[in-house]
């Protein structure tokens, strides 16, 4: 497969900048009370990136977690603009317009697995093209719905990939005690489908990872589970403390291995990157992630719009929660 060229790699390198210092911004924002939870990026920059420039914007679906928002610009500024308005509370669901291709965050865990298998079937059905890729965490690897999500694609050679993103941690849970296997690539054996490990910290080996995996998928071979493995380099989330369980140690090792700083170094050396560069990009993302701020902060709460998208004809039971909670709101809000 091939890797990425000079200018993809510089495309990747500018989205992964752009995802850290933005994830930055947001970690402060939540400091300062003008946001809520936010779980950050940082260390799973080259595994997103590299992941989604090797997919088709166009036919090619994506199922976030909950990390990975930052690190999905490349199917359009509409993503932040969607994942400010959810840090401000807004359901996600209602505001990733037309045709982007990206399903809303999961916050539970696994839930997203088999919904990104229904939706390669029924792709493969309709005969559209593309495939379905879908973010999940060690942690979610544990949930019935990717062991049950994941048989059912292999037999049905569903055009969809999973990717695991190893991140060596589930909140404080290890990834020793997280699974007795070899690996996690290595349960792709009971769906009978390949499972395949990858550097998670260089972007074109999972350019590379993922271009084949797509490839197989589009071409009726189906579904390829890849274990992309990276290490946390921030908490949890904004509600955690990792200074009470990560080994200080192995933190100070896994910095040296940033995927950041590995490929500025590469660029730079090529020609490819400079400080100019970096400040400029920098600048964007601030520039650009105060904007989708002010837009959500300008953008009125409708609480009852987290009924909207459930169904495409509203059920007899979700119109009597909007009538009630509209009631109770005394018809302050829509
Ligand atoms: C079904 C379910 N169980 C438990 C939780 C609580 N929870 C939130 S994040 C998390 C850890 C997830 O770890 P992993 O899948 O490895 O993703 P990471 O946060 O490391 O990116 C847990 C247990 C949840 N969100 N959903
Ligand atoms: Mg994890």
């Amino acid at each position: 497969m091939p890797k990425p060229n000079d200018n993809q790699l510089q495309m990747i390198f500018e989205d992964m900048v752009i995802a850290r210092t933005q994830a930055g911004r947001l970690w402060n924002l939540q400091r300062q009370g003008q946001i809520g939870t936010i779980a950050p990026i940082d260390g799973h920059e080259a595994t997103i990136v590299g992941a989604v420039h090797a997919l088709e914007t166009e036919s090619d679906w994506v199922l976030p977690q909950y990390r990975e928002p930052l690190g999905l610009r490349r199917y359009g500024p509409e993503i932040l603009d969607a994942f400010m308005l959810y840090n401000l509370g807004h359901p996600l669901g209602g505001h990733i317009p037309d045709p982007i291709k990206v399903v809303p965050s999961q916050i539970s865990l696994a839930a997203s697995i088999p919904h990104a298998v229904g939706l390669a079937w029924g792709m493969s059905l309709k005969n559209d093209p593309g495939a379905v890729l879908v973010f999940f965490g060690d942690g979610a690897s544990s949930e019935g719905d990717f062991y049950e999500a994941g048989n059912l694609a292999g037999v049905l050679k569903a055009p969809v990939i999973f990717l695991c993103v190893n991140n060596q941690w589930a909140i404080s849970t290890p990834t020793s005690l997280q699974t007795a296997a070899d690996s996690f690539a290595s349960k792709s054996s009971a769906f009978g489908i390949p499972g395949v490990q990858v550097d998670g910290n260089d972007p074109s080996l999972v350019f590379e990872a993922v271009s084949e995996a797509r490839e197989r998928a589009v071409n009726g071979k189906g579904p390829t589970l890849i274990e992309s493995t990276v290490y946390r380099l921030g908490a949890h989330t904004t509600a955690d403390d990792p200074t009470r369980y990560v080994p200080s140690e192995e933190l100070s090792a896994a910095k040296k291995r940033d995927p950041l700083l590995s490929l500025q170094k590469e660029l730079k050396k090529r020609n490819l990157w400079s400080d100019e560069k970096q400040n400029e990009v920098e600048k964007y993302a601030l520039e650009r992630m105060d904007e989708a701020l002010e837009k959500a902060k300008n953008t009125p709460l409708q609480p009852s719009s987290v009924l909207d998208h459930c169904f495409e004809t509203e059920t007899l039971r979700l119109s009597k929660q909007r009538k009630y909670l509209l009631e109770s709101l005394g018809g302050a809000h829509e």
